[in-house]
């Protein structure tokens, strides 16, 4: 067991004067390229990163879910296994953590999969809104660990699809698989090539020390949220076009078709559709680099999608392009904000002998703005969902 395992396993016992039954585990993830493709049927690569979110569970008798968390300040979340439902609305406010544990316990028994009760005891080192998907790795460590419990046996896709339902339909956030696909499909040391159309995946080699580079997220501390506002807009935009280009999803949309057809759009869908269309294309174009050996060279590409999220949808916000602009400025092969936007983390690809100017120029400009100091670290990527003890 990991040193975080054999803590959270002691903390259970304390808590619940029990011991658990075991320790699930799964990862936050970088996008490294292809973002708000998923939802159009479209290509995305992310990775999982080494930080986690686990989960300590036991199966009781009492026909109750006892979610608990080490989140400063969170009370426990007490639940009826027979009253969960999509119309619960015991988890706003403080109990926001729990809805991700509730809504996958949720998803599995719409299938006819239940315990008979559960202690739950929920610690992530992933941080919250940063862009890092904090949300799918609680989803996904607690549904390896209620898979393995009640001995289900389902496969990662199918886990992939019940943690994409609970946070659909059960927290209601309009996301799309990228999340939930990296946590529980992704490899150490790979980027996870992933079709949202048939949802087929291939694992790409990504060794950046092997090139002398490192991957730095740039946390911008600005925190985001994916339930409300400008996420849930921007999905919207994305299926106005498909009316108006009468596909089923602007995955079916080329290049040449967007230039045929995108006098047919308004101004601000034609841009939204942009983005998409592009956005595919960069992500086949850095595979195909990936694929031949080329991973130095990806830089151009990793820029342009942030300059396509910036003016063709909107989702960056000043603290990430000044992220993005100074990590370039100061020799990033490229860099772009990663994630759902309005806020979270910026990435760059820095050859390791610059990663320190990069990360000091880029905190030198931050502190100018007056801005909260960003946190700064390198990622390589990590391990996918699985059992630690
Ligand atoms: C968030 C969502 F959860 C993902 O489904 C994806 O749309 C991403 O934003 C943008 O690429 O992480």
């Amino acid at each position: 067991m990991s040193a975080a395992a054999t803590t959270l396993d002691a903390e259970f016992q304390n808590r619940f004067g029990a011991d658990a039954d075991g320790i699930w585990s799964a990862p936050g993830r970088v996008n490294l390229i292809g973002e708000h493709t998923d939802y159009n049927a479209g290509f995305a690569l992310p990775f999982a990163i080494t930080a986690r979110a686990r989960v300590a569970v036991r199966v009781t008798h009492g026909g109750e879910a006892v979610l608990e968390s080490t989140f400063a300040g969170a009370a426990p979340v007490r639940v009826r296994l027979d009253e969960l439902t999509a119309e619960d609305t015991g988890f706003s406010g403080d109990g926001g953590w729990a809805r991700y544990l509730a809504g996958v316990v949720w998803a599995f028994a719409r299938r006819g999969i239940t315990l008979p009760g559960l202690d739950v005891l929920l610690h992530s080192d992933v941080p919250v809104g940063a862009g890092l998907s904090s949300s799918a790795a609680v989803e996904c460590a607690i549904a390896v660990a209620v898979n393995d419990l009640a001995g289900a046996g389902l496969d990662r896709p199918e886990l992939v699809q019940i943690c994409h339902e609970a946070e659909n339909d059960f927290v209601g956030a309009p996301t799309g698989i990228l999340d939930q696909s990296a946590s529980l499909l992704a490899t150490a040391g790979s980027g996870l090539f992933l079709d949202c159309l048939d949802r087929s995946t291939r694992q790409v080699p990504l060794d950046l020390a092997a090139r002398d580079l490192v991957l730095l997220v740039i946390d911008t501390r600005v925190t985001h949220a994916h339930e409300s506002g400008g996420y849930r807009d921007r999905v919207a935009s994305c299926r106005l076009g498909e009316r108006v280009l009468e596909v089923s999803s602007l995955r079916e949309v080329s290049a040449q078709d967007f230039a045929e057809r995108a006098h047919l759009l308004d101004p601000e869908t034609r841009r939204r559709v942009r983005h998409v269309v592009t956005e595919n294309a960069r992500v086949q174009d850095v595979v195909a680099l990936l694929d031949a050996g080329r991973l130095e060279d990806i830089g151009p590409l990793l820029t342009a999608s942030h300059v396509s999220m910036r003016d063709d949808y909107e989702i960056s916000s000043p603290e990430l392009d000044a992220a993005v602009d100074t990590a370039l400025a100061h020799g990033a092969l490229g860099a772009r904000m990663t994630g759902g936007g309005f806020g979270g983390s910026a990435i760059a690809l820095v050859p390791i002998a610059l990663a320190e100017t990069v990360s000091t120029a880029v905190s030198a400009a931050f502190e100018r703005s007056g801005w909260a100091s960003p946190h700064i670290y390198a990622v390589v990527p990590g391990p996918g969902a699985g059992r630690e003890g």
